[in-house]
C-alpha cells in the first residue's frame, strides 16, 4: 500500500514537472498521510483569538500540566472564557438574538479527524463541553437546538440563564433603533478559537462563541461548522475563524486554510489566501473576519480583512519551560 503510493506520487511528480507545475503539485502530494506517526517534538504550543486568548492558553497550559493533552488543552481554555460573565460574545453574558435569547455554537476536533458540535443551544453554560461529549460519547458530530439541550440535561448539566443583565441592557437599548447592522470588530467581535499542540504531537482545535449580536432567531453562524469555523488534520495543522460568519461559510475558511498548509503554504501564507478568497468574492468594506492557523510543528500564523484582529501564542519546549507567551496583532501580517 504504501509502496503503491510511493510509486503514484513519484509518477504523478513526474508528469508535473513536464507540465511545469512542479513546485505546487510535488509540495501537495508529498503531504504526509493523516495516519502518519505523531511524533512530538518536545514542543506545546497554544494559540487563541483576540485578547481573552491569553488567559486561555494559559488555562490551557495549565491543563496540560496536569497531565492533559492538547483535547484538555482546547476544553480548559474555551471554558474558561464561557465562564466569564463579562465578555459579551462567548458563553453566559453573549449578546442575545433580536429577540433576546442567548443561543450558543461550539465545536472541537482532535487530530484523528474525530469530531462534535453543538449549534443553537440555549441554557447550557458549557457548550464547548457538550461539542466533546457529543465528539466521544454519541455515533454523530453534531447537535442542534432542543436536542443538543436534551442532551446536556441526559449529561446532569444544569441549565443555566445565560442572558447577564448588562447584555439584556445592551439589548434593550439596541432594540431602540432595531437596526441589524453587525458592526466591524465590535458585534461580531471576541468569539474564542483555540488551536493547541501537546508535546506528543498531537492537535486539537475548538471554537465557542454566542454568535453575532442581534441575530435573526435561529440563525447559526461558522463557529461550530467543521470546515468554516474550525478545521484540524492532525497531519499538517489547524485553522480557525472569528469575525463575521456568513462570509466564513462561504468560502469555507478553516478547511481551505489547512488545506492550503497541507499544499506547502506556511499558516501565514495559508491565512493570508483564504482572507483574500473573501475580499475577492464579496464587498468587505463592513464586514471582518480574521483567521488563525497553527502547523504541525508549531508554526503560527494569522490575518484578518481589515485591522484590529489578534490573537495569543505561547509555546515551551520540555526542556526549556516558557519560550513565548505573546499577544499577536494580526493587522498587517
Ligand atoms: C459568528 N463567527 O457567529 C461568529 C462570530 C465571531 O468573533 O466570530 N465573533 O458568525
Amino acid at each position: 500500500m504504501a509502496s503503491s503510493r510511493r510509486k503514484f506520487i513519484k509518477e504523478a511528480t513526474a508528469i508535473a514537472g513536464t507540465l511545469g507545475i512542479g513546485s505546487w503539485w510535488s509540495k501537495a502530494w508529498s503531504r504526509p498521510p493523516v495516519s502518519a506517526p505523531f511524533e512530538g517534538s518536545g514542543r506545546a504550543a497554544m494559540a487563541s483569538t483576540w485578547n481573552h486568548g491569553m488567559l486561555a492558553n494559559d488555562e490551557g497550559f495549565s491543563a496540560l500540566d496536569a497531565g492533559g493533552n492538547a483535547l484538555d488543552m482546547i476544553e480548559a481554555g474555551a471554558r474558561l472564557v464561557e465562564a466569564d460573565a463579562e465578555g459579551l460574545s462567548v458563553g453566559i453574558g453573549g449578546l442575545p438574538d433580536r429577540d433576546g435569547n442567548v443561543t450558543l455554537d461550539a465545536c472541537i476536533m482532535d487530530h484523528t479527524q474525530n469530531a462534535g458540535s453543538v449549534c443553537f443551544v440555549q441554557n447550557v453554560a458549557h457548550p464547548i463541553t457538550l461539542a466533546r461529549k457529543v465528539m466521544e460519547e454519541t455515533p454523530h458530530v453534531m447537535l442542534a437546538g432542543a436536542g443538543a439541550e436534551q442532551y446536556a440535561r441526559e449529561l446532569g448539566m444544569k441549565p443555566t440563564n445565560l442572558l447577564t443583565v448588562k447584555a439584556r441592557k445592551a439589548w434593550e437599548k439596541w432594540q431602540t433603533t432595531s437596526n441589524y447592522e453587525p458592526v466591524i470588530n465590535i458585534e461580531n467581535h471576541d468569539t474564542i478559537g483555540l488551536l493547541a499542540l501537546d508535546h506528543e504531537g498531537r492537535l486539537a482545535g475548538g471554537c465557542t462563541t454566542s454568535g453575532v449580536a442581534y441575530k435573526m432567531h435561529g440563525r447559526v453562524g461558522d463557529s461550530p461548522i467543521i470546515g468554516a469555523g474550525l478545521y484540524v488534520d492532525g497531519a499538517v495543522g489547524g485553522a480557525t475563524a472569528t469575525g463575521l460568519g456568513e462570509a466564513v461559510m462561504r468560502t469555507v475558511g478553516s478547511f481551505l486554510v489547512v488545506e492550503l498548509m497541507g499544499q506547502g503554504a506556511s499558516p501565514q501564507e495559508a491565512c493570508y489566501e483564504a482572507v483574500q478568497r473573501i475580499i475577492r468574492s464579496m464587498p468587505t468594506d463592513d464586514l471582518q473576519v480574521g483567521y488563525l492557523a497553527l502547523g504541525r510543528n508549531g508554526e503560527v500564523g494569522g490575518h484578518a480583512v481589515h485591522g484590529g484582529f489578534n490573537y495569543a501564542f505561547h509555546q515551551r519546549s520540555e526542556t526549556q519551560g516558557t519560550v513565548q507567551r505573546v499577544l499577536i496583532d494580526a493587522s498587517h501580517g
